[in-house]
């Protein structure tokens, strides 16, 4: 049996754990924190076996995938899944260089309805690819290796994760400056049943020396934080 899907919520936030405003991100401007979420997001589990082609998967909202630059979507290198209640629930598997708007990436988008749907789409994916049979890739099941599942927004999704046992875990770049916001991500403490890691637990899930204490990009002071379930 595989191992059940865990979830991987990324964000930046305020104090406020302010996460957008007007359809964009708050800030301008924090381009080695957004470094950090494509490189992170990017880099697949050290366990991956080597003969296979392994790619991560990116749950997003339809609103947030509007709010990523056209030229950056799909995002590349990943597998991205975007949740719309107009959508029906087959997915529709395409590859990019088979499009006209993204023939330089290896991305591919598949539209579900709901996050439940979501789930039920790579358990089923995780128990056919592991075979990677002629069928399961007829079928649009690719053939390509599932690593790290994560929650990149926006705030309706992410409340919705964090109600399912398999988020279980937040990758937060706290950022201290205050910027207005008209989205959140809902609150994480230890009173919230939340517990914030290491430096140590958050480079060795991340695979890399991610850079410890507070950061600053244009007058925007922030830290990367891993938060894990109690
Ligand atoms: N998490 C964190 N830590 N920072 C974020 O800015 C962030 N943003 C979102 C979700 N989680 C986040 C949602 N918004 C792109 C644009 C907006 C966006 C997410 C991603 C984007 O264009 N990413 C590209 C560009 C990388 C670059 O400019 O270096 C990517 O390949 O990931």
């Amino acid at each position: 049996m595989p191992p059940p899907i865990e979830l991987t919520l990324v964000v930046a936030a305020t104090r406020q754990m302010g996460i957008g405003k007007a359809g964009t991100l708050p800030w301008t401007g924090l381009r080695k924190e957004m470094a950090y979420f494509a490189r992170v997001t990017k880099r697949v589990p050290a366990s991956s076996d080597p003969s296979t082609k392994t790619q991560n998967v990116l749950i997003m909202g339809r609103k947030t995938w509007d709010s990523i630059p056209p030229n950056f979507r799909p995002l590349k290198d990943r597998l991205n899944i975007v949740i719309s209640r107009s959508h029906p629930d087959h997915h529709h598997h395409h590859d990019a260089d088979s499009d006209d708007a993204s023939e330089t990436t290896a991305a591919s988008v598949v539209k579900l309805s709901s996050l439940d749907a979501v789930l039920r789409y790579l358990q089923a994916r995780q128990a056919t690819t592991s075979f990677s049979s002629p069928a399961a890739v007829k079928e649009g099941q690719s053939g390509i290796q599932m690593g790290k599942v994560f929650v990149i927004g926006g705030g309706e999704i992410y409340a919705a994760a964090l109600r399912l046992k398999e988020a279980r875990r937040v990758l937060l770049t706290s950022v201290q400056n205050d910027f207005e916001c008209d989205t959140f991500f809902p609150q994480i403490s230890e009173e919230t049943g939340w517990e914030k890691q290491s430096k140590e637990a958050l480079d060795a899930w991340t695979g890399e020396d991610v850079p410890g204490g507070e950061q600053e990009e244009n007058g925007t002071r922030y830290e990367f934080q891993m938060w894990e379930r109690k």
